[in-house]
């Protein structure tokens, strides 16, 4: 069966969503952080980056990357209308996917979460956060904008929703921010949705 290795409060959440969104029977492998099992001997065999997600697929296979997975997923279950396929729609889609992950996520959250991959020396740790919080509410105000007058990225649901919604889960419910309006009123959309309810439940928050 499909397996997805997922850690809490990590953005394999998004795709825990995709999978809930399908409707696909699916495991779900824990990956411990706070054991530190993503760097073990035995999950690096299966994903030599030391990283969630991964989805190991029913040939066994291992697919990394959140908008790989995601694409792949959209892509083999057409019926479910995951994403645009005109070529303008995948296109838009992936420059969507690309700055949520690339640029709120690895270049702007990271540095918030994580300032000690970036500095030995811990008095420069607040001001890298600092400019983590920064560089990701300025990112998300682009997304605002990106939203206004729609109720998903894309126009409908989208692979590329989901890329969002674990950005303003870590925002929200992990660091206590507030969101632009538009933002804020997707997130809202997004909880409503059942898929995002499962990922709620398994993650304990409201
Ligand atoms: N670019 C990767 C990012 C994956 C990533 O950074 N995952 C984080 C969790 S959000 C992780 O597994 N980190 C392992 C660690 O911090 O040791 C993707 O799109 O999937």
């Amino acid at each position: 069966m499909t397996t997805l290795c997922y850690a809490k409060k990590t953005c394999s959440i998004g795709i825990h969503v995709l999978l809930e969104e399908i409707g696909m029977p699916y495991d779900l492998r824990i990956v411990d952080f706070s054991k530190g099992e993503q760097k073990t001997p035995e999950y690096k065999a299966l994903n030599p980056k030391g990283k969630v997600a991964a989805l190991v697929r029913e040939d066994g296979s291992v697919l990394t990357e959140f908008a790989a997975i995601a694409i792949w997923l959209a892509m083999t279950n057409p019926d479910k209308k995951l994403m645009p396929t005109d070529p303008e729609g995948v296109a838009r889609t992936i420059e969507t996917m690309d700055f949520i992950i690339g640029t709120v996520h690895m270049l702007s959250w990271r540095l918030w979460r994580r300032p000690e991959a970036y500095s030995d020396s811990p008095a420069e740790h607040d001001q890298l956060r600092t400019r983590g919080k920064t560089a990701m509410l300025a990112a998300l105000d682009l997304v605002d904008e990106q939203l206004a007058g729609k109720d998903y990225l894309m126009g409908d649901f989208s692979i590329a929703d989901t890329a969002l919604y674990y950005n303003e889960y870590w925002a929200v419910d992990v660091a206590g921010w507030t969101l632009p309006p538009n933002v804020q009123a997707h997130f809202e959309r997004m909880k409503a949705r059942p898929s995002v309810q499962s990922s709620r439940k398994l993650e304990g928050v409201a």
